[in-house]
């Protein structure tokens, strides 16, 4: 079984851990556009067209699904992926895990990328799946791509200028970028302080890891996992700012 994950950067490492987890004996293609980042700021346009790029050259080495693994490009790139690889390569977006946080009765911040937040799409979401539930939406500018380059500093003020646009009482943050999830324990400790008590936070790697195996029937065999790492459509060493996260 081979399940391809593009994203801009990095940010695909929590849905291919989840992954792993799942099914160790999966063979991972990491497909990503480092060089493009940050997607956050650019058209919808260019962030199709970025996405498109990766998706191709992932598709290129035969994978059973896609996952695209970018909640900035399952916003605005999802309908033209599908559209092109579809039915042959099943392709599984990223959905900000709205309906989990929501259903457990507090005020919800989600926190994303400029060009996620306020889009329709996520405002269909938060129509469909919050329910009751007072949702606020934080854009937290530059925080993609400093995780991305492992710069702890720049980091430490997206982290810190997103907590302080948080609603004080906030009792559930989804995380609606990817690259947020290697960041999580900081979100967490930014914004405890004003959060309601049990703060909890919601990525969509396991999930998406789960839809992802779904699609793919396959018996398993064992032996050595194979991980392809794709900059740009070249095939490139395993990042190593991975490092600095928890996987
Ligand atoms: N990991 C991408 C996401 O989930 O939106 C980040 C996009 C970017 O490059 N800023």
């Amino acid at each position: 079984m081979k399940i391809a994950l593009m994203d801009s950067g990095i940010g695909l490492l929590a849905a291919a851990a989840a992954l792993r987890t799942l099914r160790p004996d999966v063979d991972l293609v990491l497909s990503s556009n480092p060089a493009s980042m940050p997607w956050g700021p650019r058209t919808p346009e260019e962030v199709a067209a970025l996405a498109l790029g990766c998706a191709r050259a992932a598709a290129d080495l035969e994978p059973d699904v896609l996952v695209v693994a970018c909640n900035t490009a399952s916003v605005h790139a999802l309908a033209v992926l599908r559209a092109e690889l579809e039915p042959a390569l099943p392709v599984i977006g990223t959905v900000p895990a709205i309906k989990p946080a929501a259903a457990l009765g507090g005020p919800v911040a989600i926190w994303a990328t400029p060009i996620t937040t306020g889009s329709a799409y996520q405002r269909g979401l938060i129509r469909d799946f919050a329910g009751t539930a007072a949702v606020t939406e934080v854009a937290c500018p530059g925080l993609a791509d400093a995780v991305e380059h492992g710069d702890d500093a720049a980091i430490e003020a997206a982290v810190a200028d997103a907590a302080a646009r948080t609603p004080a009482g906030t009792a559930a943050i989804v995380l609606g970028c990817t690259h947020y999830e290697l960041v999580a324990d900081r979100i967490c400790a930014a914004v405890v302080s004003t959060a309601a008590p049990g703060l909890t936070l919601h990525g969509s790697a396991d999930a998406v890891a789960a839809q992802a195996l779904r699609r793919v029937a396959d018996p398993g065999r064992t032996g050595e996992a194979t991980v392809t790492v794709l900059h740009a459509g070249v095939p490139a060493p395993f990042p190593p700012v991975a490092r600095l996260y928890p996987q």
